[in-house]
């Protein structure tokens, strides 16, 4: 097998000074940062689909970007070559983990078992290469959305037909998401939603995709899968609506149907922008309610509002995401997936490499400033001073629920008038974050 990223060395860390455009400016795998060292707490993946399969194909225009890797494409030798193109980018970049669609990794066939059979195949060279090169999977999913038979979605569609479908390439995604000792499986989904509810029984389509989930879980737990599920919440597009909006929606019809034990969230920054709330509020929400599970590391574009799955270049949306990370004790079963793509005017090999180089420095540098916020203690002191009224008195009777509404009035009726709350001092935090992450 010849060397495919010819030119390209392997990726070193060379300090913030530095100006050479293939080496980390701040991403020093071997570094602590709040007790583990970077790549152990930043598990970087790559995603299989835009790296190794995307040329930048929009509606206006083909691809820019070659990604033939010396087969032809749509081929099975353009499969292995995308394999050997995947390890070689992960090894020279210094990233631990990958994520993958079943079709991504193989040509679909017209007939399931022939699809099967080329993902048996391709499945064995990866973890010969895997074996080979200590890389791991992070998480494995189904694609549910591209083929023509999920136009009305997967488990939420229609015809009981397709829902076997579905149910099937689960079934596959899954076993070669245990062969390769993979920690997550996600569903997204995909075109689970519905454009027009003249034609949508929702809450049929909603008990039907948990069905759904519900088998993988007991398939996945009998075949010896011990990671976490996922859901990857999302508002809009490719459907109008999304059963899993965000965070609090996909958290509520995960204990509606029982799956919150199984499950937890798997957060992209760009489908938090796109439902109208901040990264760091979607990492929150999970977190709170013990839902936290892994991180589809991008951002969008706010003037644009679709999604754009860019390289992570904010470096306030990267803190703020450590932070929240760093506060709930880590990923556990998860990492931090690029599921982000060179813009198409980037077109050449080397920008891989660069896209991946501005997302590992994002957030490198994101850990160190936000290690450095909870370090310097200001935002939690000055959070848990503003609930004080809360720790005696009839506030620890309200937190204790020890009083009644009868106690709290006449409480009121001694005070005789409303109390003024504290200031929120919100600007004054804003520049202590400023000071930290500047100073
Ligand atoms: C699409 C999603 C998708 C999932 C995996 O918007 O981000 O790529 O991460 O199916
Ligand atoms: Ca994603
Ligand atoms: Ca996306």
């Amino acid at each position: 097998m010849s060397e495919i990223f010819k030119g390209i060395p392997q990726i070193e860390y060379e300090g913030a000074k530095s100006r050479n455009p293939l080496a980390f400016k701040y991403y020093d795998p071997e570094k602590v940062v709040a007790g583990k060292t970077m790549r152990e707490q930043l598990r970087f993946a790559m995603a299989w689909w835009h790296n190794l399969c995307a040329t930048g194909t929009d509606m206006f225009g083909s691809g820019t970007a070659d990604k033939s890797f010396g087969a032809e494409p749509g081929t099975l030798d353009h499969a292995l070559a995308k394999v050997d193109a995947g390890f070689e980018f992960m090894e020279k970049i210094g990233v631990d983990y990958f994520c993958f669609h079943d079709i991504d990794l193989v040509p679909e066939a017209g007939d399931i078992k022939e699809t099967n059979k080329r993902l048996d195949e391709v499945s064995d060279y990866i973890l010969e290469k895997m074996k080979a090169m200590g890389k791991k999977n992070l998480w494995g999913t189904a694609n549910m959305f591209s083929n023509l038979r999920y136009a009305n979605g997967a488990g939420s569609s229609n015809s009981a037909d397709v829902f076997c479908f579905a149910a099937a390439q689960i079934k596959k995604a899954l076993d070669i998401t245990v062969k390769f000792g993979g920690q997550g499986y996600v569903f997204w989904g995909g075109r689970e939603g519905y454009e027009s509810l003249l034609n949508t029984d929702v809450k049929f389509e909603q008990e039907n995709i948990a069905k759904l989930m519900r088998m993988a879980v007991d398939y996945g737990r009998g075949i010896g899968f011990t990671g976490d599920f996922f859901i990857e919440p999302k508002p809009k597009e490719p459907m109008k609506h999304q059963y899993d909006f965000d965070a609090a929606t996909s958290i509520c019809f995960l204990r509606q149907y029982g799956l919150d034990k199984d499950f937890k969230l798997n957060i992209e920054a760009n489908h938090a922008t796109l439902a109208g709330h901040t990264f760091q509020h979607e990492l929150r929400i999970s977190a709170i309610n013990g839902m936290l599970g892994s991180v589809d590391a991008n951002q969008g574009d706010l003037l644009l509002g679709w999604d754009t799955d860019e390289f992570p270049f904010n470096i306030y949306d990267t803190t703020f995401c450590m932070y929240e990370i760093l506060k709930a004790g880590g990923l556990k079963n998860g990492g931090l997936n690029f599921d982000a793509k060179n813009r198409r005017p980037s077109w050449t090999h080397e920008d891989m490499f660069k896209g991946f180089i501005l997302g590992m420095d994002s957030f490198a540098l994101g850990l160190i400033k936000a290690d450095e916020l909870i370090r310097d203690g200001r935002l939690d002191e000055f959070t848990e001073n503003r609930y004080a009224s809360y720790s005696s008195g009839i506030g620890a009777k309200i937190r204790s629920g020890e009083t009644s509404l009868e106690e709290l009035a006449a409480r009121a009726e001694e005070l005789g008038a409303p109390a003024q709350p504290s200031s929120g001092e919100q600007e004054y935090l804003q520049s202590v974050v400023n000071s930290v992450m500047f100073g």
